[in-house]
């Protein structure tokens, strides 16, 4: 069989499917990585070189970017990326480029499985591009479904083979063999009625995420306004056991899941139906605007302090999307540094996760890489926790920072340290 796109999803799915015992090509077109792969290296914290050295060896597991490696596979999954564009429209082109590479090799009889996030109606393009290059007819010729991703990289509870998996096929009998194909993979399967309802219940998990952060970031500002503290409302709601989620506020939304599924799942609805979802629109708005509502909070404080924005010295605590991970897309961290290097304030970032070459968003250009020792946090007029690390020293930080922004609510407050 064969995983197309060898990254957080596919290479898991890549390795489970190997130790079950089938043959697996793990595709990608990044040589870098397929070589890296084949030289035993994960470059996953979920995945030890030491598993992946083990399937290497006994051929279970083969990493390629070679096309004709594909040939002849029985079941192949495509596990690519569905970002935004620049447009902020859903952008498939990963999934229609992997989808053309496999159609040269698709064969009769074989199982097609669409795993990416994307909007209904993508699974049934994929089968008229597999249709159109490989002159085979979906559902006569080869099976075609539809799975969605629920890794949660870092999960150590929630795993690939725990999570309960969405399948759907274009008819039953594709439907039957994803089934089938998945059954010894996952511990629970949840067949549902066609593609179309699969794809929309994925994007409906992640926007309903998304827009319940957006609800207690957008009462973040009314809590401060009313002089309580927006941790202990959400902290006291949350104590209720029954019709209640509690999620916190934060410096903003990132990673490549919540903001662009949202964004995927209003623009499907405008496509559809001529109108966008307001309320998933605003609820991005409201996310997008936390970078913004942290800069005013500690230009509040600074001012207090005698100090202003620009030239003031500003630490920044964590980089990445979200704590303790290395994974700086869609990071509200990028938003934080642009506003303040915009507003001449001197930017220095520690995250230990995030190594100077992965700071690549143009927002992050004009800050200084540091380390949050003792004498860079006493150094700084301001130090604002963004992604809140297991692995930074939070008595150390409390104890050296003259100022203190704690976007997170970990820290216990003082006249130094504040909250959102
Ligand atoms: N965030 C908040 N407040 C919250 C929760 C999250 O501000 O209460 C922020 C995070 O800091 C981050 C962003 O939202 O910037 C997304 O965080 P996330 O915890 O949702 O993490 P993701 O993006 O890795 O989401 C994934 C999703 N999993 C899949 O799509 C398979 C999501 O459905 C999961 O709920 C989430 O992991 C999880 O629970 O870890």
């Amino acid at each position: 069989m064969a995983v197309l796109g060898q990254g957080y999803v596919g290479l898991p799915l890549a390795l489970r499917a190997a130790e079950l015992g089938h043959r697996v090509v793990g595709y990608d077109v990044d040589e870098e990585r397929a070589r890296t792969l084949a030289a035993g290296t994960s470059p996953l914290e979920d995945v030890s070189d030491d598993r992946l050295a083990a399937l290497l060896a006994s051929n279970g597991y083969r990493a390629s970017y070679q096309a004709g490696d594909l040939e002849g596979f029985d079941v192949a999954v495509i596990a690519v990326p569905t970002p935004v564009g620049a447009d902020r429209a859903p952008d498939l082109g990963y999934v229609e480029a992997a989808t053309r590479t496999l159609a040269v090799h698709l064969r009769p009889g074989a199982l097609v499985v669409l795993e990416s996030t994307t909007y209904p109606g993508t699974t049934r393009k994929v089968g008229r591009i597999l249709e159109e290059v490989s002159g085979l007819a979906v559902g006569r010729d080869f099976h075609l479904a539809y799975s969605p991703e629920r890794i949660d990289p870092g999960n150590r509870v929630w795993t690939l083979e725990a999570t309960p998996k969405l399948v759907a096929g274009i008819d039953a009998a594709s439907s039957g063999a994803a089934l089938a194909f998945y059954q010894d993979l996952v511990a629970e399967l949840v067949p549902v009625a066609d593609v179309e309802t699969a794809e929309l219940a994925k994007l409906l998990e992640n926007t309903t995420r998304a827009v319940n952060i957006a609800l207690v970031n957008e009462v973040t500002p009314f809590c401060r306004a009313l002089g309580v503290s927006v941790w202990d409302v959400v902290a006291a709601a949350g104590t209720k056991p029954y019709g209640h989620l509690a999620h916190r506020p934060g410096p903003g939304v990132g990673g490549h899941c919540l903001p662009v599924d949202s964004l995927y799942l209003s623009w499907a609805a405008g496509q559809v139906s001529g109108r966008r979802l307001a309320l998933v629109d605003l609820a991005c708005q409201v996310n997008e605007t936390m970078p913004a509502y942290v800069v005013a909070r500690l230009e509040q404080a600074l001012t207090k302090r005698g100090i202003g924005l620009a030239g003031a010295k500003v630490l920044l605590l964590g980089l990445a999307y979200k704590a303790d991970s290395g994974d700086v897309r869609e990071s509200p961290a990028a938003a934080v540094a642009g506003l303040l290097t915009g507003r001449g304030a001197q930017v220095w970032a520690a995250d230990p996760h995030v190594p100077d070459e992965r700071r690549t968003d143009h927002r992050f250009a004009g800050h200084r890489p540091a380390a949050a020792d003792a004498r860079t946090v006493a150094a700084a007029d301001a130090v604002v926790l963004l992604a809140d690390h297991a692995a930074f020293d939070y008595e150390l930080i409390t104890r050296n920072a003259s100022y203190l922004l704690d976007c997170r609510g970990r820290l216990p407050l003082s006249e130094r340290v504040e909250a959102l």
